[in-house]
């Protein structure tokens, strides 16, 4: 993972010097293209600098008053009907604005934060979904959250969790640990401890961004994986690239085979909605439906319990209707 994407930052040398026609050759840089330049590294070092700074001085004060939980739906895509709810979490910096785990959790990993920031996200993630099973007793919630490598390979992850399990009123089965393809691969035999111990708790465990990574279909078989998040980069283009299709048909087909359960992440079409009913996927999360929300604007569509979905499914699913659609 990297702190920020590089290309971004790179400027292109063709706009800042181009080639001369007859020779290839690039011009030595006049001095305002220096200046240029300049300030394109300064404007990339600076938010990685101002990110070590604050991390660093983040230990002596209060996770609470720097970091937020957003909650993305987990929508079931024939009823628009709320599964669950996975917590992402925001940090509030003073100057840099809202940053999104991309932006800090790799410096987090290098100060030795990411523990105590995993920490914070369960706790917190499992303190509001105690509130909102009291609040919306009907639903039948799910909270699904991102577990960092450095806390499943931590001596005591699973007690930890007993704890705050306890603590909150929640069933094991009401929570959902995230963990990418290649924490499974990184260490195989901490992995199957601390999966196992979770597994006994009653506790949810799914691959995320699956399809990107390394995990073999030898580690579907012999972890407790319930499971399988399907990276958006396969889910976004759906509607138009013929490739995605036969990635997300595997990939259906291989959790199917497994007994897994399967969910698409990045549904930003009714195209791609199509395609995912038509293949038996009907669990979904993606902008589409719903961005990451605050809490409160979480709770609206709780009082609801369902999203309104900009399509129409009938019962059977037999027949769908998509903006846009003629009629049949
Ligand atoms: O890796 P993980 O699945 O935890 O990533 C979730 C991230 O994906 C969040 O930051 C969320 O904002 C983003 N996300 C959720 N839905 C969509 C979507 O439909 N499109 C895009 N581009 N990003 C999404
Ligand atoms: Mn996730």
């Amino acid at each position: 993972m990297s702190l920020i994407d590089a290309d971004k930052c790179r400027p292109d040398p063709d706009e800042i010097a181009p080639r001369s026609p007859q020779t290839g050759a690039r011009p030595s840089l006049p001095p305002h293209n220096r200046r240029q330049r300049l300030s394109v590294v300064i404007l990339c070092i600076a938010p990685i600098a101002a990110v070590a700074l604050y991390l660093g001085g983040l230990r002596s004060v209060d996770l609470d008053d720097h970091l937020m939980l957003e909650y993305q739906p987990e929508v079931d895509l024939r009823t628009g009907r709320i599964l669950g709810l996975e917590a992402l979490v925001r940090w509030n910096h003073p100057v840099l604005g809202q940053l999104q785990p991309l932006e800090f959790i790799e410096v987090a990993e290098s100060t030795n934060l990411a523990g105590e920031l995993g920490a914070w996200v369960l706790d917190t993630a499992c303190t509001q979904l105690g509130q909102w099973k009291r609040d919306f007793r009907e639903l039948d919630l799910v909270m699904s959250v991102n577990v960092s490598p450095v806390q499943l390979v931590s001596l005591d992850f699973d007690v930890y969790v007993k704890q705050v399990l306890e603590q909150y009123g929640l069933l094991g089965s009401e929570l959902c640990l995230e963990i990418t393809e290649n924490v499974v691969v990184g260490d195989l035999q901490r992995t199957r401890s601390t999966l196992a111990k979770l597994e006994r708790l009653g506790v949810r465990i799914a691959i995320d961004d699956f399809g990107t990574g390394y995990s073999s279909l030898g580690h579907l078989k012999s972890l407790p994986v319930d499971t399988l998040k399907i990276d958006k980069v396969f889910v976004q283009n759906l509607d138009r690239s013929e490739g995605d299709r036969v990635i997300i048909d595997s990939i259906v087909g291989l959790a199917a085979s497994f007994g897994l359960d399967v969910v698409a992440e990045g549904v930003e079409s009714v195209g791609a909605v199509s395609y995912l009913l038509d293949v038996g996927c009907v669990r979904a999360q993606g902008f589409l439906m719903s961005k990451p929300k605050g809490s409160e604007e979480i709770e609206r569509l709780l009082e609801v319990g369902a999203l309104a979905l900009p399509w129409n499914v009938d019962s059977n699913d037999a027949r769908r209707t998509f903006p846009g659609d003629v009629a049949r």
